[in-house]
């Protein structure tokens, strides 16, 4: 076949031959001059029959450049340590705060309305409950929380845990091999793929029974304190109780003034660690307060019936 070629072409056209038709393209300065030495080896030694088919279609030079693709990651998996059921949350760009302009005073500091970029995360798909706490405590020894107090307010190992710090919601990822997700990564999943939105299901407070559990009881929310994880239909991205139950410890520090001038991408948080966000709502809380925009906050040290937590993962951190 090479015979095709012309001898005054060989200069424009072997490097090009060499490359169409040899399975690894051949880079370097070796084969900007070849050799009829190289040229004969390549007769005798050089291409089978389906490389000889590929030349009469030669792939374009771009198309023979090595492109890594990663592969794609999987939407949902099962956290080893801890056995958690996790939803991959694509990277993306959201409007981060109260784009309804709400006119409680308490909303302002979910003002202005901002641009934010992530990267693409993991996130438990219900907060953490009782049972997998136990897990925690039993494996690493860290202090126990009030059995007692716990047990009034979500009795059984399917219920959230609650009176727990923020640093016991760090210890438990840490021992996780997790981290508990920024209040940026926590609006934008609990958003559920809706932009604009009051709550995660849509603006409608008068149906916020059939999703949630707040403050009283009725419809689909039966529940005078905590219940059982998952109870309520998920959001768009397939994360329950972003509204209500308990509230939930983000990774960050709170500052009322923090959207002001915020990072565009991956926004860590300030650097302050005498107050830590608390997101979503509780059981025992207004529904204006289960906004997927409201923050709440509290010192790091302290824990409540209404405090609970869920992690994340950062997509380049899947295994
Ligand atoms: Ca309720
Ligand atoms: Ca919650």
């Amino acid at each position: 076949m090479y015979l095709l070629v012309s001898l005054s072409d060989r200069d424009l056209h072997l490097e090009d031959l060499i490359s169409y038709n040899c399975k690894k393209p051949i880079g370097g300065n070796m084969m900007r001059k070849p050799s009829w030495i190289l040229l004969a080896l390549l007769i005798l030694t050089g291409c089978d029959d389906e490389i000889i088919k590929e030349e009469k279609k030669p792939k374009a030079v771009s198309e023979t450049e090595s492109i890594e693709i990663e592969p794609p990651l999987p939407d949902k998996i099962t956290w080893d340590k801890d056995g958690s059921k996790m939803v991959l949350i694509l990277a993306g760009k959201f409007k981060m705060g109260d784009s309804k302009n709400e006119p409680e005073p308490r909303m302002r500091d979910a003002r202005p309305v901002h641009r934010v970029e992530l990267d693409a995360f993991y996130m438990d798909i219900y907060e953490v409950s009782v049972g997998r706490y136990k897990k925690f405590l039993a494996e690493t020894g860290h202090r126990q929380p009030d059995w007692n107090a716990v047990n009034e307010y979500s009795p059984t190992d399917e219920h959230p845990i609650v009176f727990v710090r923020w640093d016991d919601a760090v210890a438990y990822a840490n021992w996780a091999g997790k981290r508990l997700p920024t209040e940026a990564e926590w609006e934008y999943a609990a958003r559920g793929g809706l932009a604009g939105k009051r709550y995660p299901w849509g603006d409608g407070e008068d149906v916020a029974r059939d999703h949630a559990n707040y403050n009283g009881v009725g419809g689909k929310d039966k529940w005078k304190y905590c219940s059982s994880v998952g109870s309520f239909e998920a959001n768009g991205h397939g994360l329950y109780d972003m509204a209500g139950n308990v509230y939930e410890w983000c990774a960050d520090g709170y500052s009322k003034g923090y959207y002001k001038n915020s990072p565009a991408k991956n926004p860590p948080g300030p650097n302050i660690d005498s107050s830590r966000l608390l997101r979503g709502g509780s059981w025992t809380n207004d529904v204006s307060l289960l906004r997927v925009a409201s923050r709440n906050h509290n010192i790091p040290t302290n824990k409540n019936r209404l405090n609970g937590f869920r992690c994340c993962v950062s997509g380049s951190d899947y295994p």
